[in-house]
């Protein structure tokens, strides 16, 4: 059927659940006609939004499209999409920030509404309802299942040899979960499709579409310092036997910074060639892959600019190989995460001197993407290290801060931070000890002074924080434009 037929089948205040993870793998045709509808609807002066699951950001083509329309009543786990975060921020749409490890067991659990209508991304599908997904996975089986009703668009751009790539697993629920049985990255415990009831299925929207996944901003001296600092950290690591000489698999987040810790780990001549047991597969992981300085990655997307992703599908018989795309409640699994002994490497927007990280509200107030996987993996990490430029526009803010102005990572889950300045090692450190390590070691020069000046304030007890300052460089920063001017005489410890 054409993608406004498939649209003229979804009512207003359905739930639907996406396939796809990052802008990889995400239906484009089916929400593009829904917004036009959804738009004809309100011109009409009728309601029409819908709520929305998928398993994190989108493309433009999900979250994009439909937030202009203003037809989302609901969003969950993670979105990354500027109209999105403006719908949010201004409440034209609700959010709910997740763990991108839960949201699966939660829909099973009956937490959340019940996606009425699943719509999936599909490279193969055949007459008996196994359907062979793209270049990611997300929380595609268990919406699949727990749907009345399934669309796919079958997009012919991704080849069907794609087929394999994927290993597909949901555990029971409690009290019949049995172990997760991945033991290594490689393993695999799943089938290569979806098994979908035929009969669920009301239409196969055919499409020629690539993933919406732009270029990444090029490393600069900032980011590269900081993949560095990480570099060194886990080799001196690896020397003083902490880390095992073999190395341990390696979680990275998205984005710049994690592109070039990447990129610094791949050029250090005592890191071994290490495993990815990772939620976003990126171009850096490729390009190690090809120095064989990657031996296998296992991950839930293939979040790949579009020259790499080609590449991949041109040697797609060797890729299939050293790639395993799994749903996100096994990539990002507590459990695995554990037992496999990850490092976990996630950029903070900002922390606090005593270790605790915001990665989600800029100047507490207003969401900027959501937790993502950072929660799943720090929390459970064999060593979990964030990372974040020391400072945000142009020194206008400091990212380490007496307290944070959110809480997504408490001191309990960060071990490492990281910035272009130094590495902060907080393990065994009481919370005065952190404070000094951080602000000697991560701090920008201009803001070491002012945080130093602060920790003197601090009040009695085992945190010094001084209740009045501690948001102070917030303040100064909504009223003047800038933390540097923060004024910290006016406080009495
Ligand atoms: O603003 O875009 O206007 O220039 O925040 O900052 O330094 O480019 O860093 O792109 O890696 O994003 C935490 C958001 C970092 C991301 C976050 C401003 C800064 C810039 C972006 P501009 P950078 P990144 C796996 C793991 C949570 C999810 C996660 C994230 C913009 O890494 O979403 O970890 N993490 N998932 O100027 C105000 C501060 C700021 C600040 C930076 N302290 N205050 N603004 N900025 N620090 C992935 C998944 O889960 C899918």
């Amino acid at each position: 059927m054409s993608a406004e037929e498939a649209a003229a089948l979804i009512n207003n205040d359905d739930v639907i659940g996406f396939s796809g993870f990052t802008a990889a793998g995400c239906p484009k045709a089916i929400t593009s006609a829904l917004a036009q509808r959804a738009e004809k609807e309100h011109a009409k002066g009728k309601p029409f939004k819908v709520g929305i699951f998928t398993g994190a950001s989108t493309g433009d083509s999900i979250d994009g499209v439909l937030a202009r329309a203003h037809a989302i009543k609901f969003r969950s786990p993670y979105q990354s999409n500027k109209d999105l975060r403006e719908a949010l921020n201004t409440h034209d749409a609700h959010y709910f920030d997740l763990h991108l490890s839960e949201l699966q067991q939660y829909l099973r659990y009956g937490f959340l509404p019940k996606p009425r209508i699943a719509i999936l991304e599909a490279s193969g599908i055949t007459d008996d309802g196994k359907v062979y997904l793209t270049s990611a996975v997300g929380i595609a089986p268990t919406v699949a299942r727990l749907a009345d009703v399934v669309f796919i668009e079958l997009n012919h751009y991704h080849p069907q040899a794609l087929a394999g790539i994927h290993d597909i697993y949901e555990p029971a629920d409690p009290p019949l979960r049995r172990e997760i049985p991945v033991y290594s990255p490689e393993d695999r415990i799943g089938t290569p499709y979806i098994q979908v009831d035929p009969a669920k299925i009301a239409g196969i929207v055919e499409t020629n579409l690539p993933n919406e996944i732009g270029a990444f901003t090029p490393s600069d001296e900032v980011t590269n310092q900081i993949g560095r600092n990480v570099a060194d950290f886990l080799s001196s690591e690896i020397k003083s036997g902490r880390i095992p000489a073999a190395f341990l698999p390696i979680q990275s987040g998205v984005g710049n910074v994690a592109n070039a810790v990447l990129g610094a780990m791949g050029s250090n001549p005592d890191i071994p060639a290490f495993q990815v047991y990772t939620e976003v597969i990126q171009d850096a992981v490729i390009g190690l892959m090809k120095q064989n300085r990657v031996t296998f990655a296992s991950g839930c997307s293939l979040t790949l600019s579009a020259p790499v992703l080609e590449d991949v599908y041109a040697n797609l018989d060797c890729y299939k190989q050293k790639i395993l795309l799994r749903p996100q409640e096994i990539s990002n699994s507590p459990e695995v995460a554990r037992r496999l002994g990850l490092i976990s490497i996630n950029t903070a927007l900002e922390a606090d001197i005593f270790g605790n990280i915001n990665s989600t509200h800029v100047m507490g107030t207003k969401m900027m993407n959501g937790i993502g996987g950072s929660g799943d993996f720090c929390r459970n990490a064999y060593l979990s290290v964030f990372t974040a430029p020391s400072t945000a526009k142009g020194g206008k803010i400091s990212a380490i801060v007496p307290m944070v102005s959110h809480l997504d990572h408490s001191e309990h889950s960060v071990k490492i931070l990281v910035t272009e300045q130094g590495v902060a090692d907080l393990r065994g450190l009481a919370p005065i000890q952190r404070a000094e390590s951080i602000i000697e070691n991560c701090v920008a020069p201009e803001y070491k002074d002012i945080l130093r000046k602060y920790l003197l304030l601090g009040q009695k007890g085992h945190t010094p924080q001084n209740m009045a300052a501690a948001l102070s460089f917030h303040d100064t920063f909504n009223k003047t434009g800038d933390m540097r001017n923060v004024d910290l005489n006016k406080y009495t410890p």
